[in-house]
């Protein structure tokens, strides 16, 4: 019988493998922390949610004026936005005319270790971008390419509803692998993946115990 969807969702992680809090390489530059986030998702939340009680969560729009169904905000030194204008990451969050709130030190701590597991021991972002999808919400394939040093890695942690996670190639044409990605896992992307084409397929609706009925996204940058 034929399969439904012709990519298919490799078994990333095997349970039965046992390599839980194992650094396990997704592809060149690219390291899985499965599950390395779970016993501080608590924490984090709660900070996400005093970061955005400062900066709350806005729609985006893409250059060309779409919506985007991501939901985003930030913290630290430089905020990123999406607008008519473009890409760009700034000091203040336009909406509150006042700076992005710091990242908090336990993110920072965070981001760190996990870098320093996938070989990055001086990796100090200045950028932590909060992405909310709702039942639904996506992104669609992208690089991303806004940052000034792509030696330096990019930290994601997930939390909340689980999401198929899109890894493409470096050129768009190539068709993505998908990955499921879960709650408390955290992923260093880093090397020949820095710029690889990546998205997000619409997340299914669920709950989780944690975040509810969405999911989060922190992405841990080195802007400048
Ligand atoms: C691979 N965020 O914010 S995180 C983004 O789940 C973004 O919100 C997704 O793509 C999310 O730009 C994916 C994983 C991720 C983040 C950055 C990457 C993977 C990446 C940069 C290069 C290659
Ligand atoms: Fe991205």
């Amino acid at each position: 019988m034929q399969n439904k969807s012709d990519t298919q969702t490799l078994d990333l992680f095997d349970d039965s493998s046992d390599e839980d809090q194992k650094a396990i390489p997704l592809a060149e530059g690219a390291v899985v922390l499965r599950r390395y986030a779970l016993d501080f998702a608590e924490n984090i939340m709660d900070e996400i949610h005093t970061i955005l009680d400062q900066a709350p969560l806005k729609k985006m729009y893409t250059p060309s004026g779409l919506p985007m169904s991501v939901l985003s905000s930030s913290c630290g030194q430089y905020g990123w936005l999406s607008d008519q204008q473009g890409y760009r990451y700034t000091h203040h969050d336009p909406q509150q005319s006042k700076p992005w709130p710091d990242i908090p030190k336990s993110f920072m701590q965070l981001a760190q270790n996990a870098a320093a597991q996938a070989g990055y021991q001086n990796f100090i972002p200045d950028s932590c971008l909060i992405n909310c999808y709702r039942t639904g919400a996506k992104l669609s394939l992208h690089q991303d390419k806004d940052e000034r040093d792509f030696s330096q890695p990019i930290v994601s942690v997930s939390l909340g509803l689980s999401a198929i996670f899109l890894f493409g190639g470096l050129e768009r044409h190539i068709r993505p692998l998908r990955y499921r990605l879960e709650h408390g896992d955290v992923v260093v992307w880093g090397g020949a993946t820095r710029l690889a084409f990546h998205g997000i397929e619409p997340i299914v609706a669920g709950q989780h115990p944690l975040t509810g009925d969405v999911r989060f996204n922190l992405t841990f940058r080195k802007v400048f």
